[in-house]
């Protein structure tokens, strides 16, 4: 694993409170403690006396270990490394260093979540991810506290308290945990049209994604850049996976949840642990300052995008994460992100969310740290010198020198001078405002539709389905009829084919004019998903766009196998050559094989199990092998596990590979009429690679890389006759 690194500036600074607990046992004031296990007793039965302050102190500082979990986003994971930005090139646009200087390795620690779950809910819950970058820059702390969806719930902060109400479970019982499938949620929304664009992608696949390292950010609001000039463009910040965007589908998400709660933070743990860092490269969307007017959206709205078809993505940096934290509470849990924290160069817009954001933050952490001192703890101090006249309060760590703690003075000589402009100080950006004092909204806000539409119509066929799917599910967990006709109504308004195939779910019938809908058939039949899959719309608010790139994740993604975890099932008397020929091969494409055996342990010479059938699951691989070994295959054959396990991974269009024997057990595990290859070469039907005869594996063992690149075959026709 990498640790704490000479070169990291901030690892430096953190290793200076890092310890690894090597002196013998002491107190907390350095005593040095000889006996732990006893209490201090009037006599070896008598009651335990108050003088023993080696007990009280252990007991109390336990009884106040906890600290509240954030309000939102508690549940999360995070990891240090850096950012580098790649040439000068942006100096036209900001003075940031962070941003122009390429010989800076700028520190960052990132931290991942979910939303609506609480700390300990499970990871691939149906949730926006958080995506917040703290930066330690050479101007101070950069924060950008951004999400994986580029677009929000609300237009304006004073909704949010209400939104997040909704969302969390319900107040009477506390159920249901990190999940939005309930009444309260579904009711705000279906009286917040504002929110329709954001529900697209929160039922889309975009919510349950893959990995960590395979999600994008997003900064969401607009903000500026501002040059040595103090001319100002607006910027949407974005973070592009290096490995893509890829997801789970739903039912393997649910499943996970049970399998393994923390199978994202254990994913990207294990990444990293191995030497696999999560990479992403930073993109900006930039907009001449005035410009804005031209559009028919309004670029200070959070519930819209700009199409990345007018607006292409510049990639201009790269983030890594490479190591991971040495102890979540210190790290993990006390980071405090917030949206104030910019550096010259970088300023706000108007943007009312982003406004109320940037009071919510702070106020947060005090309530949360319990002190305005927690910017002194290790994980959020700045590598920038902190220099002022705020004093005291709780947990102090700071000792300031001298008498003056105040301006102007001319005591002692030391109260820090201002940082003019010249000298690195931030200005505001001199915006013009004007305007009455209203509570109002811009009628620029209005259009709630068209880029709902925009996405839709962006959208696969696959995508399709698994839209009108997830909304099946969700609302038909929704015990209040008028809630589910309600979000009908604006299903309708977005596309009618999505909204009557929701109907047929629910039971209701939508009035279309289109053929979609047939209402006696039963819902999601291939005949009607077909229809779906080519139902688009009229957009607006969308630049006159109809569709745009950067929204479906089936183009334009880089394909990889790396990261991938690929399931090797085998028993004893599993062929080792096969077992050897598709590990090699695994690992030279930067993927991991991990042999799933009947037990653990040796099976058989060269295979060494590391996971068993009762303690894992198709869900939790990527992909899966099965070598052949006839009597290794016969005793699979035996247990229904490992045709479960087969007949899952092709259900949710996982590649799957067979050799040798292992086709048979394939051909058993699949859909009557999934043809499998019986002769001496590799096929691949739909990812699903087999070579029943030969001795050189290597064909077939890289035709499976390529299938598993693709991460998954959403166009098998049969797999709703699969019964897994
Ligand atoms: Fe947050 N949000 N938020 N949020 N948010 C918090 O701050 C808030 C919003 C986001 O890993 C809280 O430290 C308001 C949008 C992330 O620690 C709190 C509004 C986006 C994280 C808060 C929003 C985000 C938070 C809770 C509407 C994407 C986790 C704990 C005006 C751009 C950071 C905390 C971490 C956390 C308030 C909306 C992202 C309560 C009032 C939009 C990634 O301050």
């Amino acid at each position: 694993m990498d640790t704490q690194s000479k070169e990291n500036p901030k690892d430096q600074d953190l290793a200076a409170v890092t310890t690894e607990d090597r002196e013998p046992l002491s107190n907390n004031i350095g005593q040095p403690i000889a006996d732990d296990q006893n209490s201090l007793k009037a006599g070896k039965r008598g009651p335990t006396l108050l003088e023993d302050y080696a007990l009280r102190e252990k007991i109390q500082h336990f009884d106040h270990e906890r600290i509240p979990e954030r309000i939102v986003h508690a549940r999360g994971a995070a990891a240090h490394g850096h950012f580098q930005v790649y040439d000068s090139s942006l100096a036209d646009l900001t003075v940031a260093k962070v941003l122009t200087d390429p010989s800076l390795k700028t520190p960052v620690f990132t931290r991942f979540s979910t939303v609506v779950g609480s700390r300990g809910a499970a990871d691939t819950t149906r949730d926006v991810r958080g995506f917040a970058v703290k930066m330690y820059t050479p101007d101070g702390n950069w924060d950008l506290v951004g999400n994986n969806i580029p677009v929000f719930f609300i237009q304006d902060a004073i909704k949010f308290p209400d939104l997040i109400h909704a969302a969390k479970p319900e107040p009477n019982n506390e159920i249901p945990q990190g999940a939005t499938a309930h009444d309260t949620f579904w009711d705000f929304i279906s009286l917040t049209p504002e929110s329709m664009h954001m529900i697209m992608w929160i039922m889309s696949d975009r919510s349950i994604p893959r990995s960590f390292g395979m999600m994008e950010g997003f900064g969401v609001h607009t903000f500026r850049l501002v040059n040595a000039q103090g001319k100002s463009t607006f910027v949407k910040f974005h973070w592009k996976p290096i490995l893509g965007v890829h997801s789970l589908v739903w039912d393997e998400a649910q499943k996970i949840a049970g399998k393994d709660p923390d199978f994202h933070r254990r994913t990207m743990w294990d990444s990293i642990e191995q030497g696999q860092p999560f990479e992403w490269e930073l993109g900006l969307q930039t907009m001449v300052d005035g410009d804005e007017v031209k559009y028919d959206f309004d670029i200070l709205d959070a519930t819209k995008l700009w199409p990345e078809d007018l607006f292409p993505v510049r990639r201009v940096g790269k983030m890594t994460l490479d190591r991971n934290p040495d102890n979540y509470f210190s790290e993990t849990e006390q980071v405090a992100f917030n949206t104030t924290n910019i550096v010259p160069g970088i300023d706000f817009s108007d943007d009312p969310l982003l406004q109320g954001r940037n009071f919510s933050y702070l106020d947060t952490q005090l309530s949360r740290l319990g002190s305005p001192n927690f910017t002194e703890i290790p994980i959020n101090r700045p590598l920038a010198p902190v220099s002022n006249n705020e004093r005291d309060a709780h947990m102090r760590h700071t000792i300031n020198k001298g008498r003056v703690s105040y301006a102007p003075a001319s005591l002692d000589g030391h109260s820090p001078d201002e940082a003019t402009p010249k000298r690195g100080g931030y200005v505001s950006y001199p915006e013009q405002v004007s305007g009455p004092k209203v509570r109002e909204r811009s009628e620029t806000f209005d259009d709630h539709y068209g880029q709902a539409k925009l996405f839709w119509n962006s959208m696969t066929p696959p995508e399709k389905e698994h839209i009108a799917k997830a909304l099946q599910f969700e609302l038909s967990k929704v015990g209040t009829k008028e809630v589910r006709l309600r979000m009908l109504g604006h299903l309708e308004q977005i596309n009618d084919v999505l909204a009557a195939q929701v109907g047929l779910a629910l039971g209701e019938k939508v009035s279309t004019s289109h053929p979609t809908a047939m209402p006696d058939g039963t819902a999601d039949s291939a005949a009607e998903m077909k229809v779906l899959g080519t139902a688009t719309s009229e957009t607006s608010a969308s630049g006159g766009l109809q569709r745009t790139s950067g929204l479906s994740m089936a183009s334009g993604q880089p394909q990889s196998a790396k990261g991938r975890q690929i399931a090797i099932l085998a028993a004893p008397g599993t062929d080792a050559g096969q077992v050897q020929a598709f590990q090699a091969a695994l690992t030279a494409a930067g993927a991991t094989g991990v042999v799933v055996g009947t037990h653990l342990g040796m099976l058989d010479s060269g295979i060494e199990a590391v996971k068993t059938f009762a303690n894992c699951g198709s869900v939790l691989f990527d992909a899966v092998y099965l070598p052949g070994g006839a009597a290794g295959v016969a005793m699979l054959k035996q247990h229904g596990d490992p045709r479960a396990f087969v007949a899952e991974a092709y259900k949710h269009g996982k590649a799957i590979a067979a050799t040798g024997e292992g086709v048979d057990l394939v051909a058993l595990a699949l859909p009557e009429g999934a043809e499998v290859q019986a002769d001496g070469h590799a096929a691949n039907r739909l990812g699903v690679v087999t070579q029943r005869s030969g001795t050189d594996w290597k064909e077939a063992a890289q035709e499976f890389i390529t299938a598993v690149s693709k991460h998954r075959n959403f166009d098998r026709p049969d797999v709703d006759r699969v019964p897994a």
